[in-house]
């Protein structure tokens, strides 16, 4: 067992998980008051967080839902808000302190025609302070640098409140901290993908919901180990960035069976044509010509199969991390929370 805290924390979030289940369905949701758009925000892991959970919100509750940078919030209001909607500001943040997130509520602060509510690991922090309404994991308490269990969870809480506000049966949802146990006792084939030396670039392929997960995946990769990656929607790849490919180049394509089948092998063997290595992970069963297919455990049609997908993405960067004699705890570069100052 490891002695990294990014690893205890990877390791330990099937307990946490259920925690927030817990504590998510004592919860008391309140259906907006008025029609409203619900615009999610954060910054790095967060903001990806915002991606998964708006796309999911929408699809769940059929209401409108958008994801942007915080920092859009105050630099671009027009932008980012419609003069005749109102808004709930579903503001993101493990630490509850990083700057662009408490700027954008205070920004927003007064205007009658936007509602809050905070989503973060941390009670007492002051994006708590500035929202209307909040999600408190206080549970989760990681030491890394690096977010890891802190994105599952507080993505979690968000997919049981989506669903709890459309009163949707919740029976695949409540299976998800099972799941992640199981995808935790294996991951060991994340280690070869990660310590094969001629894997030097690595490209994350995610659709709809699962395009947050990409994102996140590609961020953990070049924050524990710098390594180049980057993360598209799955056939957007096909638009240029295809041209990468070569035999340094692994694709990993993050499917949760809303792309056709028939495309998604065809995309995978385009990637093989061009020399690079593929990876197909998720709830699928079938093996669509991948080099390693990686199955998370539960039913094809299982929803929950997006958020328990990650602890392979999170693995994958650990593993790259201690082969290459880095501290996965702290990445260089980065601090905990990132503090800019507004005021002039
Ligand atoms: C957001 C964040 C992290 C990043 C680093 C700096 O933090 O950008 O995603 O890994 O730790 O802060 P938070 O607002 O969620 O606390």
């Amino acid at each position: 067992m490891s002695s990294s805290y990014t690893f205890q924390e990877i390791h330990s979030q099937a307990a946490t998980l259920e925690t927030t289940q817990k504590l998510m369905l004592d919860l008391s949701i309140k259906k907006p008051e008025n029609k409203c758009v619900h615009l999610f925000i954060g910054c790095g892991t967060s903001y990806y967080l915002a991606i998964s959970a708006s796309r999911f919100f929408q699809e769940t509750t059929g209401m409108a839902a958008q994801a942007v940078p915080a920092s859009e919030v105050f630099l671009h209001p027009k932008q980012t808000f419609a003069q005749d909607c109102h808004y709930k500001l579903i503001a993101i943040s493990r630490s509850g302190t990083t700057s662009e997130v408490l700027h954008a509520l205070k920004s927003v602060r007064g205007n009658k025609k936007i509602a809050t509510l905070a989503v973060t690991c941390h009670a007492d922090s002051e994006i708590t302070q500035l929202s209307g309404e909040s999600i408190i994991l206080n549970h989760v308490q990681e030491k890394s640098v690096v977010m890891t269990q802190s994105f599952t969870n507080m993505l979690y809480a968000l997919q049981l409140y989506s669903a709890r506000l459309a009163q949707l049966e919740l029976h695949d949802l409540l299976l998800v901290p099972q799941i992640v146990k199981e995808t935790l006792k294996d991951t060991e084939m994340m280690r070869e993908i990660a310590e094969t030396e001629q894997n030097q670039r690595f490209i994350f392929l995610g659709t709809g919901s699962s395009f947050g997960l990409a994102e996140e995946g590609c961020l953990k990769l070049k924050e524990m180990t710098q390594t180049e990656s980057e993360a598209y929607s799955a056939l957007e790849f096909r638009h240029g960035p295809i041209s990468m490919v070569d035999e340094k180049t692994v694709v990993l394509l993050l499917s949760t069976g809303d792309l056709p089948r028939k495309i998604e092998e065809s995309l995978l063997l385009d990637v093989q044509s061009f020399g690079g290595r593929t990876v197909l992970i998720g709830n699928q069963h079938e093996r669509l010509g991948a080099d390693l297919v990686i199955t998370v455990p539960c039913s094809s049609n299982c929803k929950a199969a997006l958020l328990c997908l990650m602890p392979y993405l999170q693995m994958l960067a650990y593993y790259r991390a201690t082969a290459l004699g880095l501290n996965p705890d702290h990445p260089r570069n980065l601090n905990q929370v990132v503090k800019i100052s507004f005021s002039s």
